[in-house]
């Protein structure tokens, strides 16, 4: 084990009389531990990645505010606060996360027992479970202070900005990557048209900021392994006000998929409708009451923007080097970017199909 895992393991209780430490789960970006202790339960304990993060302690007191909120929301209702939110644990020193001798964040949580974290969706009813939990995850939080969160990546979500990035990777190519995709490049060139739709629609006041996830990844809810029904939506580092159909969007773009993010296998990659009419339903059950009719609208729209900002975002850090996403194999962050084309092309072709089921919510 790593002399920094022991040194973070010594500022907690119990910690240190472990029975059993590994690397868990499939996220991109943090460092994630799974860890079993002598006279108590699991926990999961993550080094916050500081490359990407640039200000770890203000996304950590994002977590705890949010967490507590969600927390007193969840008891209130009549709710089970210990499993249908993540629960900080806190240090010997009453922190909520511990800085390293080198300087990098850990955060430890209660690990959530007993449920299943999926990669791809097995069946509809299961997707208008995570829509509904996206959906209501908004709703607890549309009480929530929003001056009180810090921005913490800037323009996480503004697909123009992204697409200026993207632009200058291309343009400075440190390892001649570029003129190998070049397909892959002008298909999102050629696009555009797509980074403009929200930043229009927010800077005409037609539909306005909340406070979202940002991440709606299927393997950012845990469900329980018995009732099947999503519990718990986690990985809240990128809660930031935003716009709701980026949260649809991104659930779309990973969830609906007949594919994996990484699929090589192309023929497998495409929009299932089916699935994007049983999210559809329970994100707006959910949260359609709070939604203007511009914002539902647009939400099938948010699932092309979402898609194609996620490709350029992985074609961009293919070219740049591998620098942001965490890869398993050589042109991991190529393949995930050819299967977002793949999928925006499949959902450019169903597009009127996905206006119309969206639209039945007006
Ligand atoms: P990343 O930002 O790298 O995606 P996540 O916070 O999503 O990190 O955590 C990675 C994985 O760890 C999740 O997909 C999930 O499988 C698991 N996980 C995280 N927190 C918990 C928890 N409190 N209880 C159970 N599993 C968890
Ligand atoms: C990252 O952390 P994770 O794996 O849930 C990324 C998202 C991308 C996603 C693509 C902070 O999410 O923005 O959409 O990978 N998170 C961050 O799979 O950049
Ligand atoms: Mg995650």
């Amino acid at each position: 084990m790593k002399s920094s895992v022991i040194e973070v393991l010594q500022q907690y209780n119990n910690f240190t009389k472990l029975k059993e430490f590994s690397e868990y789960g499939n996220g991109h970006i943090n460092d994630t531990y799974l860890l079993d202790y002598e006279g108590s339960g699991k926990v999961i304990l993550q080094k916050i990645n500081k490359t990407i993060f640039k200000e770890p302690k203000k996304l950590m007191e994002n977590i705890a505010l949010v967490t507590s909120f969600l927390r007193d929301k969840i008891e209130k209702n009549g709710g089970d606060p210990d499993r249908e939110t993540l629960n900080l644990i806190k240090t010997k020193d009453g922190q909520s996360f511990y800085e390293d001798s080198k300087g990098d964040i850990w955060r430890a949580y209660n690990f959530i027992a007993d449920t299943i974290c999926y990669e791809q969706v097995t069946n509809a009813k299961e997707f208008y479970e995570s829509g509904y939990a996206f959906g209501n995850f908004q709703n607890l939080l549309a009480d929530f202070p929003v001056n009180k969160l810090s921005e913490v990546i800037k323009n996480f979500h503004n697909t123009e900005d992204r697409f200026a990035t993207f632009k200058a990777q291309i343009n400075e190519d440190p390892l001649g990557r570029a003129k190998t995709v070049k397909e892959e490049i002008d298909f999102f060139l050629n696009r555009e048209e797509y980074t403009h739709i929200f930043n229009r629609a927010l800077a005409n006041n037609e539909i306005s900021l909340k406070v979202t996830h940002n991440d709606t990844k299927l393997n950012n809810i845990l469900f329980d392994k018995d009732t099947k029904k999503a519990l718990c939506v986690i990985d809240l580092d990128t809660i930031m006000p935003g716009v709701a159909a980026f949260d649809f969007g991104d659930s779309i773009r990973f969830g609906a998929n007949k594919g994996l993010e990484d699929e090589v296998d192309l023929s497998k990659v495409g929009l299932d409708i089916e699935l994007f009419k049983a999210f559809t339903r329970g994100f707006l059950e959910a949260c359609g009451k709070s939604l203007n009719k511009k914002e539902i609208e647009l939400l099938h729209m948010g699932a092309i923007v979402m898609t194609y900002e996620c490709g350029i975002r992985f074609l961009g850090d293919y070219i740049a080097g591998d620098k942001y996403f965490k890869i398993a194999r050589e042109n991991h962050n190529l393949d995930r970017a050819r299967t977002q084309i793949k999928l925006i092309s499949d959902m450019e072709e169903h597009i009127e199909e996905m206006k119309k089921i969206v639209e039945k919510y007006i």
